[in-house]
């Protein structure tokens, strides 16, 4: 028995010391010491053994298994120790590699022109207000003066979704909810940016989906004159001091007189060239005194009240300022034509 565990005691050491890592050391280690390992089997023979061999059986097991285990100690801290450094050596950061440039991401090139055209109303005393894409006939067109079987219906191709619902040709029948909701009694200052839809082909310069801006300014005495200046302003803040308005006569149903106003083109200063069509002049808005029958519709009583409304689209806008000449790129989400917009 005393060279059985002796053997044992070689076996175990050799195979510690061959051991290169900390799971198989743990095998040797249930193999040996554990409960039900080598020594412990051995030691279940001590019955057979004569009383003076007992106690001397006993000790070499318990030296054999404290040589052992002290074996299996050191080597699990070199393994250890030797796992930790390959540990560290993976993790090193090398300082001198270049950076990962993260993205940033920024506003739709559509989204800073609204909010740039908010400001300078808000700046007048304007208020943002808001309403739904999807708009009853009542509110798109009827309160608008534009009665079913009116021809100028025509003149915004419309998507229905149901004999009464429809995608909001314009952002127009906000004038009339906003009126609605003052029953006539508060004089209005508003504007109202959003998404408007039309049964147009796309091409360079229309889109199905596109953006407007609508503004409404009711109170009393508000006269064709206040119309221009707040306009003619507003054009010379979004495209410089230098830049001319003219009014044109037009017709929309729910304005009278109705205008639309062009601005000098800024790319030939006025003189013609292929962008303002030879003309000398870019439309950029339609508007007009509002209808007496709007205002009445409305709540508002038309012999105290009056007001001016206007419509623009951003899209259009942004393709001026920026020189843009398809209208399609800011629909096609391609983001080295919208990173060209983001503020440094
Ligand atoms: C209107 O929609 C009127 N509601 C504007 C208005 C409001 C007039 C208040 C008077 C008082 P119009 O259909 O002209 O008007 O459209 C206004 C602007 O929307 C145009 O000047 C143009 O910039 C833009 N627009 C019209 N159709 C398209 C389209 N398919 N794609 C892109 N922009 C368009």
């Amino acid at each position: 028995m005393k060279e059985e565990l002796l053997t044992l005691e070689k076996e175990a050491l050799d195979k510690i010391q061959e051991t290169e890592d900390l799971k198989a050391l743990q095998e040797v280690q249930v193999a040996y010491t554990g409960r039900k390992g080598s020594i412990t089997e051995v030691l279940r023979g001590m019955g057979k053994l004569s009383k003076e061999e007992r106690p001397v059986i006993g000790e070499l097991a318990n030296k054999v298994r404290g040589t052992i285990q002290a074996a299996i100690d050191e080597k699990k801290a070199v393994l250890e120790e030797a796992a930790l450094e390959e540990q560290l050596q993976k993790e090193t950061i090398d300082v001198t590699l270049p950076g990962r440039p993260t993205q940033v991401g920024g506003s739709h090139v559509l989204t800073s022109i609204i909010e740039e055209i908010e400001d300078l109303f808000i700046g007048l005393g304007y208020e943002v207000r808001e309403g739904p894409e999807v708009e009853t006939d009542y509110f798109n067109f009827e309160a608008l003066n534009l009665p079913k079987g009116h021809p100028a219906r025509d003149m915004q191709d419309t998507f229905y979704l149901t004999d009464d619902l429809l995608l909001r040709t314009h952002t127009s029948p906000v004038q009339a909810r906003t009126m609605r909701a003052l029953d006539g009694k508060e004089p209005v200052r508003m504007i109202c940016p959003g998404k408007v839809y039309r049964r147009d082909n796309d091409d360079a310069t229309h889109s199905h989906q596109f953006t407007q801006i609508e503004g409404l300014y009711v109170d009393k005495d508000v006269r064709m004159s206040d119309l221009k200046g707040t306009l003619d302003l507003f054009a010379k803040q979004l495209f410089g001091q230098n830049r001319h308005t003219r009014f044109r006569p037009s017709f929309f149903p729910f304005t009278e007189p109705s205008v639309e106003m062009d601005i000098s083109c800024k790319v030939c200063e006025g003189h013609g060239c292929s962008v303002c069509k030879h003309s000398g002049w870019i439309e950029i808005l339609g508007a007009g005194m509002v209808h007496p029958k709007v205002l009445e519709m409305a709540g508002y009583d038309s012999a105290v009240y009056s007001g001016f409304a206007f419509g623009m689209g951003p899209d259009r806008i942004a393709m001026l300022k920026y020189g843009i000449e398809d209208i399609r790129q800011f629909y096609t989400n391609d983001q080295r034509f919208l990173e060209q917009f983001h503020e440094a």
